[in-house]
């Protein structure tokens, strides 16, 4: 610095040195700032979680899930803070995200993380918040549902079409993905005259990126029902009575006709 001091001295003996004097000064001001701004600039943000998928998980089963969101890329931990024992969980892969069809980044983020989940035994069935934790903090709160393994199925591929309609029972909990080429979910059952069904979507409320819309056709491929959103949420509730006895379709797909493999939903029967 003395150094500098003495040769800045020198220059401003003459105008053309104290030009040159000035640039200095002002070159080691900017550079003098640089350190701060860089540490500014590099401070990142805490990791963000947007979507999980699946989100309806099993106890004692292990699953393959997507955790989607932002600053993904370098977390290292992912926590139950209400389940005991804890889950084990192993990540198997983290970074860069894939486009999910015409969904915006902005709102399923640009990372993600792929997880192997097994969810211990006994615990509770109902959403449960998990967090993620990376170097530069830990996400807020995102909520996995826990189902009943008893009455839980998951839909099989394919099932995109009357003819292939995947057999169910009212009263199951089926989980799925409306995934590109299977944009469509089919499932067959059986109705008496008389019996009223109630059929729930679940998925944006999860923070999945589907918006679901149900169906129900008869055996002659009448429609009898649809539905798109419920009364404050896109995902619905159908409900109708059958006049007759018969096999009857229930369709999901999505409002705007989009799939990926994170358009994960749960559909509760039940009558
Ligand atoms: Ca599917
Ligand atoms: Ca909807």
């Amino acid at each position: 610095m003395e150094r500098l001091e003495i040769m800045m001295d020198q220059l401003l003996t003459s105008k053309r040195g104290r030009m040159t004097a000035l640039c200095c000064l002002a070159f080691v001001s900017v550079v003098g700032r640089l350190p701060a701004q860089d540490k500014a600039a590099a401070k990142k943000e805490p990791p963000q979680i947007k979507v999980v998928a699946p989100f309806g998980l099993l106890r004692e089963v292990t699953t393959t899930v997507i955790i989607r969101g932002v600053n993904l890329s370098d977390v290292t931990e992912i926590r139950f803070p209400e389940l005991k024992p804890t889950p084990v969980i192993k990540i198997k892969s983290k970074g860069a995200a894939p486009a999910a069809d015409k969904v915006s980044v902005e709102k399923i983020g640009n990372t993600q993380l792929e997880v192997e989940i097994t969810l211990p035994p006994g615990a509770p069935l109902r959403a449960t918040p998990f967090i993620v934790v990376g170097p530069n903090g830990q996400s807020e709160a995102k909520q996995i549902l826990i189902l009943d393994e008893t009455k839980t199925v998951a839909e099989k591929e394919p099932n995109d079409g009357f003819a292939g309609a995947q057999d169910i029972t009212l009263g199951q909990t089926i989980t799925g993905i409306l995934s590109p080429g299977q944009k469509t979910d089919v499932f067959r059952f059986a109705g008496k005259a008389g019996q009223k069904i109630r059929i729930e979507a679940q998925a944006v409320r999860f923070g999945s990126p589907l918006d679901p819309f149900l169906l129900l056709h008869n055996s002659e491929g009448q429609l009898l029902a649809e539905i798109d959103d419920g009364l404050e949420i896109s995902d619905p509730i159908l409900e109708f009575t059958f006049l007759k006895d018969g096999m009857y379709f229930l369709t999901i797909l999505d409002a705007h006709d989009l799939a990926s493999p994170i358009h994960a939903y749960v559909l509760r029967t039940g009558s």
